[in-house]
């Protein structure tokens, strides 16, 4: 027995981190590759402090970063790609790919206006909510629909979004550990895009970090019941503004 505790042991460091990374952007399902037009982060670790400076696109980006920046339109479907690791999968039939299936909680879109999107420094800028797939009535939460969809969490930018350049703001909440303060998992990536269209709107602006707090109800809450099973029960309050409407 003492053999198998050991080998188990050796191999926990891998299958403990089973967080992940966004790290691919798709046009009307047109994918543009691997870390083009979007800012990852070396490490797929998430940030726990809602406080965090790093609040806005994350930190500790794989060098060089990409200078493209990534023309669509209002209206478009826009879709950003997780993964466990950058690449993918960390090895054959990960089963923490694109995330570990506890990691269960919302899928959350912003973008901000910036001046030039491959220079913007993501710090101070003003933030709306232009997408969000939480809890369904069926029990299954925005996780679960982009572990079907291979890690693609696809959405439409408003017809009437202002033209310009942006940074997409691209989060996971993961709330295995939600009913404990300070545990709930924050995956953060960012994108460079550049809308063109006719519209002048914009949402209701936030900043981050500031926008969320430890104690929201969408972040300090349990979705596990005592047997280790999904709760399952709506009404799920995502946390920030409102989505913008056109
Ligand atoms: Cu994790």
């Amino acid at each position: 027995m003492k053999f198998v505790i050991v080998a188990a042991l050796s191999v926990l460091p891998a299958l403990s981190t089973a967080h992940c990374v966004a790290q691919r952007v798709r046009v009307n399902g047109a994918d543009n590759g691997q870390l083009v037009g979007i800012r990852v982060p070396n490490s797929n670790n998430p940030i726990q402090n809602v406080n965090d400076a790093n609040f806005g696109c994350n930190f500790g980006y794989r060098t060089p970063v990409s200078t493209t920046v990534i023309n669509v339109k209002a209206g478009d479907k826009v879709g950003v790609q997780w993964g466990h690791v950058i690449g993918g999968a960390q090895f054959a039939n990960d089963p923490d790919h694109p995330i570990a299936k506890s990691h269960k909680g919302p899928t959350i879109q912003y973008l901000a206006k910036v001046d030039n999107a491959a220079s913007a420094q993501p710090s101070g800028l003003k933030w709306f909510k232009i997408a969000e797939d939480g809890l369904d009535g069926s029990g299954k939460w925005g996780v679960d629909r982009m572990i079907s969809a291979g890690g693609w969490v696809d959405f439409t930018l408003p017809t009437c979004l202002a033209p310009g350049q942006y940074l997409l703001r691209t989060e996971i909440i993961a709330l295995h550990n939600g009913n404990k303060q300070g545990q709930a998992q924050f995956y953060i990536g960012c994108a460079q895009i550049n809308v063109s269209g006719s519209g002048t709107s914009a949402g209701t602006t936030v900043s981050f970090p500031g926008a969320y707090s430890a104690n929201d109800p969408g972040i300090f809450v349990n979705i596990y019941n005592a047997q280790g099973q999904p709760t399952g029960n709506p009404p799920y309050k995502i946390p920030g503004p409102a989505v913008m409407t056109c």
